[in-house]
């Protein structure tokens, strides 16, 4: 379990190699939209200051994390992207919506990054209630965002 404290975005930038001329799409679920903007702010500024294009950036809206993995497909099989990250935010809330959308977004990433062989990035936060998703959106506990933005790089590089 994380302490309260931790700063759960513990990836480490260092020893990336040159993206500069790779192309990242990002999808961003306007559902939660607070939330979600940090996310985006957090994994734009990541990629920025590793060295990323603001060109090579493409920003694409979604209404809920449930149609992230249909549009990471329309990104992916563009065949100049290089990488997706799909950023979201589902809240626990009192009907079984939360379990339906989790499961199928994180299984719709799957298969699509496996379908069109790039790097699909999770970038969704699946919390119980607003504040827990406030700290992992530049909070207390980091940035999901930024953690996704690193971890498309690494992907990347491997
Ligand atoms: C319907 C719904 C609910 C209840 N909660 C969330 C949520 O917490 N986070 C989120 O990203 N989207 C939510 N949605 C919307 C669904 O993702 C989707 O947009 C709709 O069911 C339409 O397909």
């Amino acid at each position: 379990m994380a302490s309260s404290e931790k700063n759960l975005s513990s990836f480490s930038g260092s020893n990336v190699g040159d993206v500069s001329k790779k192309k990242f799409g990002i999808v961003v679920s306007e559902w939660n939209e607070e939330v979600t903007e940090a996310l985006f702010e957090g994994a734009y500024g990541v990629l920025v200051k590793h060295g990323v294009n603001r060109d090579n950036i493409i920003r694409k809206n979604v209404p809920g994390s449930f149609e992230l993995s249909l549009a990471s497909q329309w990104l992916a099989q563009q065949a100049d992207i290089d990488v997706v990250i799909s950023l979201g935010c589902v809240i626990q809330g009192e009907t079984k919506h939360f379990d339906f959308i989790c499961q199928a977004v994180a299984n719709g990433i799957t298969e699509v990054g496996l379908k069109y062989n790039k790097p699909v990035i999770f970038g969704v936060l699946t919390t119980n209630n607003k504040k827990q998703a406030l700290e992992r959106a530049g909070g207390k506990h980091g940035n999901k965002g930024d953690e996704a933005a690193i971890t498309a790089i690494k992907m990347l590089g491997f």
